[in-house]
């Protein structure tokens, strides 16, 4: 196979020469065009219908990227590969391939259960199927509405024990008669299966007809004009190069991945007393989502989504709206991901970061016992924000990673949209007298009750990879009776517990009250404390459904809020590599009843952000956002506070 002359350029590329590049860079366009080349150009390049499902940098070896990262001299080559995933003839191919030397390092078969995400082709050419479907058309007809009003939308069906499962999506239709608002009218009683190999439509049954929900009141366009009144900020403080952003006293990674959307990496932060940058994060970003409904009737029951595995929230990610979802003083960075034809397709502004002067404060304090004087004092909170936004269908999730001078990472999650509603006759709640599964919302309109799960992967190297996970439990200690120090009878006593193995880090939250900390176990401070970070939750959500459900067998980590494993590169995705139609024989869940050892390694913790959602009818026509979220804060990483050692 010829090479073009140009991809050898990689080969040059070592962290010391090119000071833009950084080994964890995603696929450049060219990269990704190249990938297609080499592909179309082997033995798969001659099978009709191959579609490019995936493609994304192999994960390098996490020592050598530490070891490129922080040599002097160009000592260390990593060799630049990408991981693609293909289908043709029916079959999944994963492929390795080295962008350096323009080869195939492997092609493997998959036969497991699962697939690779749906194309954004395949979707949309399902959502045409019913259409021209003659007994769709009927069905319509039946019903007095006009075909041209309908719009139809593909949704993935999860796996409900099946032995054999094929590549399938399931097609909900909706009339838009007017509004622009789509799932607020669905066409209630039908289900359309879609095969979507042959792409042809496979089952098809039209069971019964509820009203369709008024067009009046289902706009949900904003009057508000955007306002860019509130602060100025002439010179932004942070640099970004590349893929690489340095403010205040953070330096990190920022890439753009079609699966997970915002991956931040080897983000460090300087000591000021120790004059070196600390390690923290290595690689954090959102793995998984799942977003269950609770309706189980035969039109419904299939809504069981994993949007990262099945479509990717990075391919589900907006071009940012300057002034709506970010700030006037935000910078905006492009993406590019992997079209089904193989071709790179930019997605422009997906990311913004912006420095957010929120009106609160970072720290103050006013004393008054220093005779003769009133000292007053204290500084603003300023933070980095880094923000993505992904549509998946009716929702829609902004997703914040901010960084503090503290050293604290807040990690964000709003939710947004459009609810899934589901047609009834029921215009007033006190004609109900059966389960709809959900709240009225309007007249003849139901929005089911939901979850929605975002599991995200947290490598954190805590002043570097000899990482432990305690437990710092909060517990009532009793005094004994009649003690002549204290007329106390209680008080609250910390016990910590290094945790030794994944069993013990699986944990509910919120029923017991204990610290979380990740910490070195190498290392301590001056004063003799572990040097650590700590998981401060959001609300403590797990899912509800029965163990044995077939989604929650897919989705068995939603079943606890934290998870902790040992660092293994190939274990990164929580609902497992290929989410679609999944049989939950892969991910977090299997991963961790190997139970193995996670004192002083390499760990990395897996926290669920959850939100049980029961709608309520301020979330028509479209939601209010709602937010959730976790912080990792320093706990004794620090000698002292750190806000006080910068200008
Ligand atoms: C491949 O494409 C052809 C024509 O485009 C189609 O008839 C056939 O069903 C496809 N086969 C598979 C396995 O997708
Ligand atoms: C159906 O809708 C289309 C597009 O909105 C419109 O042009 C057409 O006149 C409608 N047909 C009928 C019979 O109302
Ligand atoms: C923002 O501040 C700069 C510097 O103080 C000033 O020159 C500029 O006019 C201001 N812009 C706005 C829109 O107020
Ligand atoms: C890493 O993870 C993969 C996938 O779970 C597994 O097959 C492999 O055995 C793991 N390696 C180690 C060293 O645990
Ligand atoms: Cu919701």
């Amino acid at each position: 196979m010829a090479i073009p002359l140009l991809f050898l350029v990689f080969v040059m590329k070592s962290c010391f020469v090119a000071s833009l590049y950084h080994p964890l860079d995603p696929l450049s366009p060219d990269e990704i065009n190249q990938v297609r080349l080499i592909v179309q150009e082997s033995r798969l390049g001659h099978f009709p219908n191959l579609t490019f499902h995936f493609a994304d940098v192999e994960e390098p070896d996490k020592e050598d990227v530490l070891k490129c990262l922080s040599s002097s001299k160009p000592n260390k080559f990593i060799p630049r590969r990408s991981m693609v995933v293909v289908r043709a003839r029916g079959e999944t191919h994963k492929l390795v391939l080295d962008l350096a030397t323009g080869s195939i390092i492997s092609d493997d078969v998959y036969t497991g259960h699962g697939y690779p995400p749906l194309t954004f082709n395949e979707l949309f050419q399902a959502s045409k199927l019913p259409l021209k479907y003659p007994k769709f058309i009927q069905s319509v007809t039946k019903r007095g509405l006009n075909l041209s009003e309908v719009s139809c939308v593909p949704f993935t069906v999860g796996w409900y024990g099946e032995h054999i499962t094929k590549r399938a999506v399931r097609v909900a239709c909706f009339y838009r008669g007017g509004s622009i608002n789509v799932f607020a009218r669905p066409i209630e009683g039908i289900s359309i299966l879609v095969d979507v190999d042959s792409m042809q439509i496979t089952a098809y049954i039209d069971r019964f007809r509820a009203p369709l929900p008024k067009a009046e009141g289902t706009d949900f366009r904003s009057r508000a004009k955007p306002k860019s009144i509130f602060y100025n900020v002439s010179d932004s403080g942070f640099k970004i190069d590349g893929h690489r952003v340095r403010w205040a006293n953070w330096d990190l990674h920022i890439a753009f991945d079609a699966r997970a959307g915002i991956v931040i990496s080897t983000a460090s932060i300087f000591d000021a007393k120790m004059k070196k940058f600390r390690p923290v994060l290595y690689r954090g970003h959102v793995s998984e989502t799942f977003v269950p409904y609770m309706d189980p009737t035969s039109e419904w029951y299939f809504r069981t989504f994993m949007d990262v595995g099945e479509f990717g929230f990075g391919r589900a990610a907006d071009t940012l709206q300057p002034l709506v979802d970010c700030p006037a003083n935000a910078a905006y960075l492009d993406g590019y991901v992997v079209g089904a034809d193989g071709q790179a397709q930019k997605m422009s502004s997906v990311i913004c970061i912006f420095e957010r002067y929120g009106g609160d404060v970072a720290m103050r304090h006013k004393e008054i016992n220093v005779p003769g004087k009133v000292i007053q004092t204290g500084e603003p909170e300023i933070s980095l924000v880094v923000r993505m936004v992904a549509t998946v269908g009716n929702y829609d999730y902004i997703l914040d990673w901010e960084f503090k001078k503290s050293g604290s990472i807040k990690v964000g999650v709003a939710l947004t949209g459009i609810l899934e509603m589901k047609a009834t006759s029921y215009i007033n709640n006190d004609q109900i007298n059966i389960n709809v599964y959900g709240t009225l919302i309007t007249e003849n309109a139901v929005a089911v009750n939901h979850d929605h799960f975002l599991t995200y992967y947290l490598d954190l190297d805590v002043d570097g990879n000899h990482n432990s996970f305690v437990k710092a439990k909060q517990l009532t200690a009793k005094l004994p009776p009649f003690n002549a120090q204290s007329p106390r009878k209680s008080y609250w006593t910390v016990v910590r517990e290094t945790v030794k193995t994944e069993a013990e880090a699986r944990i509910h939250l919120g029923l017991k009250p204990t610290e979380l900390l990740i910490v070195n176990s190498d290392k301590k401070t001056r004063l003799g404390n572990q040097v650590g970070y700590r998981l401060i939750s959001g609300q403590p959500v797990n899912s509800l459904l029965s163990t044995d459900d077939y989604p929650q067998i897919r989705a068995a980590y939603t079943k606890y809020q934290v998870w902790v494993t040992p660092y293994n590169k190939s274990e990164r995705w929580a609902g497992g590599f290929y989410a679609d139609r999944s049989h939950g024989d892969d991910g977090l869940a299997v991963w961790s009843h190997r139970n193995r050892v996670i004192e002083n390694r390499d760990i990395v913790v897996w926290y669920t952000v959850g939100f049980h959602h029961s709608p309520c009818q301020e979330d028509f026509p479209m939601m209010p956002t709602l937010h959730d979220g976790f912080e990792l804060r320093p706990a004794n990483f620090f000698e002292s506070n750190p806000l006080l050692e910068q200008d």
